[in-house]
């Protein structure tokens, strides 16, 4: 940390709040006032001022000792809907600790992210649209940040913070786009999008499994969620004497839905479809852990001065139409929403997002209903904790950290935008429109076409498109705009090989870039060895000699190939070599150039291709030799 914070008691409104000098920057004692965060008419922001400044004159003193950034701990389930809280209506599912959170938090009421896991990480890390950014898919090459995006992390610990990230990333397996790559300090996480997907350490099953710390594999005992709540209380009681900025991300209760009986059996009776109790058993194990964590908290003493946030990354996956049930049944909520995940539709990006931090005044259970997305948290985070945003990093997000202390202050975001570039199974390559979802006030636009208004249509039954002409063309032109500032960074991000962080590097079908369509991402996939293959855009960073080995399943399977021959094109040169009976594996030793290449692998039978390598390791071994 460098320097000291000074928080000020400052009269706010009817009632005195503690809250932190706002984006008083500490910098060899100049004192900077943010015009964005005091956004309020001048008569207002003099007030401020003038009492800031008084505050700081008289009371500065006796609060230094105990004042420090707030530590942040954003917590981020996955695949969990709007509804899939009991304070939020639904009947049957137990969350208690949830219900608690919100009943003492601030709740962002009408907060929207991205229709499913990568682009709201994405946007969640830079605070800019997921399609800038160069991850909006989930697979395909297109997970991973351009190199040139900063993200919260690299901001929190550049401010002198303690930064960790647990669990579910999503946003890239190798080198740079790690989140060790990526700004976190200390990482406990899996790979790819959900325990035991391709890219993931193979085997793992969400019990006893090995995650990769710090780069390197490691075995544990229990169940996933559970693990990632010990590692977070970990990592908070080891920097309680520091700022911490930690990102607690969880792979539940995305499937497959695995969790202990213990969980599941009390929603046996009441939720009849296939995987619906082990859904809520998952969810109801996570709240328990989140009870755990703020029990930890207050032991600490870190509850008061600790921002914690909780939130879901994308509508619920879970739920089942009334028709497949016996009548009476059941059969999930979604707060009569529209849509779940994968969709534009409300129930697709609207979801809960509590801010608990006493010691900032938001507490006590209280509504902010103006429109806010992933895409804020980021600058408001920066706020709430007097971080200053770098010059160099321009948000598509907004702070609303003044909005949420003075409901008097205007909306701060005009309009939010949704989209599911290339639709739920990526049919056909990134389009303008395509299942695209524009937010502004009431109004919502799908795909360019369909209107409604959420004032009296809040199931979004009825497009009334042909009524607002005027409507649609305002909306029209703020989504021609964002298409238009976005598309042209939609272009594939490369992953390196050769780099010294991570040597060899293991690459995974999850990445291939290709045209439309996901490639194979998981196991049920890869076993039946399907007939296609593609490009992995690589970043070599070195000149130098390389051995590249492919393989149908990871090292760990150690499983023999079912192929007669294999090639590699690799720097426009195709290599190629027999498969010899009963190997796991065929090597190439080859020189690669530094700069940009693709790596296209192919196994054949009968002369024919066979799908190609869905991993395959990227070994550097020596450096060029001059001539
Ligand atoms: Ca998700
Ligand atoms: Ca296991």
């Amino acid at each position: 940390m460098q320097g000291v914070v000074q928080r000020n008691d400052v009269f706010y409104g009817d009632y005195i709040e503690l809250i932190p000098a706002p984006s008083l920057m500490r910098s060899h004692g100049n004192v900077i006032f943010s015009e964005h965060y005091l956004s309020g008419n001048h008569t207002m922001k003099n007030l401020m001022y003038f009492l800031i400044a008084l505050v700081c004159h008289t009371t500065s003193i006796q609060i230094v000792a105990d004042a420090a950034h707030p530590n942040v701990i954003l917590i981020m389930t996955d695949d969990q809907g709007y509804g899939d809280i009991a304070c939020h209506g639904n009947p049957v599912i137990k969350t208690p600790y949830i219900d608690q959170l919100h009943a003492e938090s601030l709740r962002l009421t009408n907060f929207h992210v991205s229709p499913y896991c990568t682009p709201t990480r994405a946007a969640l890390m830079t605070g800019r649209y997921p399609a800038r950014t160069g991850a909006y898919r989930t697979s395909s090459g297109r997970t991973m940040l351009h190199r040139d995006e900063q993200t919260i992390a690299n901001i929190f610990s550049d401010a002198g913070y303690a930064t960790g990230m647990i669990g579910k990333w999503h946003l890239g397996d190798n080198a740079p786009h790690r989140p060790q790559d990526r700004g976190f300090q200390e990482v406990l996480w899996h790979r790819c999008g959900g325990v035991g997907q391709a890219s993931d350490y193979y085997g793992n099953d969400y019990f006893d499994d090995t995650y990769e710390r710090n780069g390197v594999f490691e075995k544990f005992t229990g169940y996933c969620t559970d693990i990632w709540f010990n590692e977070a209380k970990s990592f908070v009681e080891r920097h309680r004497k520091e700022p911490f900025f930690l990102y607690l991300a969880t792979n539940a209760p995305h499937g497959p839905y695995r969790v202990d009986p213990e969980w599941s059996e009390p929603y046996r009776d009441s939720v009849l479809w296939g995987n619906g109790a082990n859904f809520y058993g998952m969810i109801t194990n996570i709240d328990h852990n989140l009870g755990r964590l703020r029990e930890y908290l207050k032991e600490l003493g870190l509850a008061e001065n600790t921002i914690l946030i909780f939130m879901t990354d994308n509508g619920t996956s879970n739920g089942i139409p009334k028709s497949e049930l016996p009548a009476g049944s059941f059969h999930g909520f979604n707060a009569n929403m529209r849509g779940k995940k994968s969709t534009v539709y409300e129930g697709g990006h609207r979801v809960p997002c509590f801010l608990h931090w006493p010691v900032g005044g938001l507490k006590g259970g209280k509504d902010f209903d103006g429109l806010t997305a992933h895409l804020d948290l980021l600058p408001t985070l920066l706020d709430l904790c007097e971080i200053q945003l770098p010059q160099d990093h321009d948000p598509d997000g907004f702070s609303f950290a003044a909005n949420i202390r003075d409901e008097k202050i205007p909306a701060h975001r005009h309009h939010y935008i949704a989209q599911l570039h290339g639709g739920a199974g990526f049919h056909h390559p990134e389009e303008p429109w395509d299942t695209s979802c524009v937010c502004k006030g009431p109004w919502r636009l799908i795909n360019g076409t369909e209107l409604y208004d959420l004032r009296t249509d809040h199931s979004q039954q009825n497009n009334i498109a042909e009524d607002h002409p005027n409507v649609i063309t305002e909306l029209r032109d703020l989504y021609e705009a964002f298409w238009k500032s976005v598309s042209p960074r939609m272009e594939p991000v490369a992953i390196d090989v050769g780099n010294p962080l991570e040597n060899p590097t293991t690459l995974c079908s999850q990445d291939w870039y290709l045209p439309f369509g996901n490639p194979p991402w998981n196991f049920n996939s890869i076993n039946r060895r399907p007939s296609i293959t593609g490009p992995w855009h690589v970043m070599v960073q070195q000149d130098g000699t390389y051995r590249i080995t492919l393989r149908q399943l990871p090292k760990e399977a150690n499983t023999p190939l079912v192929a007669e021959r294999a090639s590699l094109t690799v720097a426009g040169e195709t290599h190629e070599v027999n498969v010899l009976d009963g190997s796991s594996h065929v090597h190439f030793t080859v020189n690669l150039p530094a700069g940009k290449t693709e790596i296209i692998t192919q196994f054949w039978n009968s002369n024919e291709p066979d799908g190609g390598a869905y991993f395959t390791d990227v070994e550097f071994l020596e450096a060029k030799h001059a001539p």
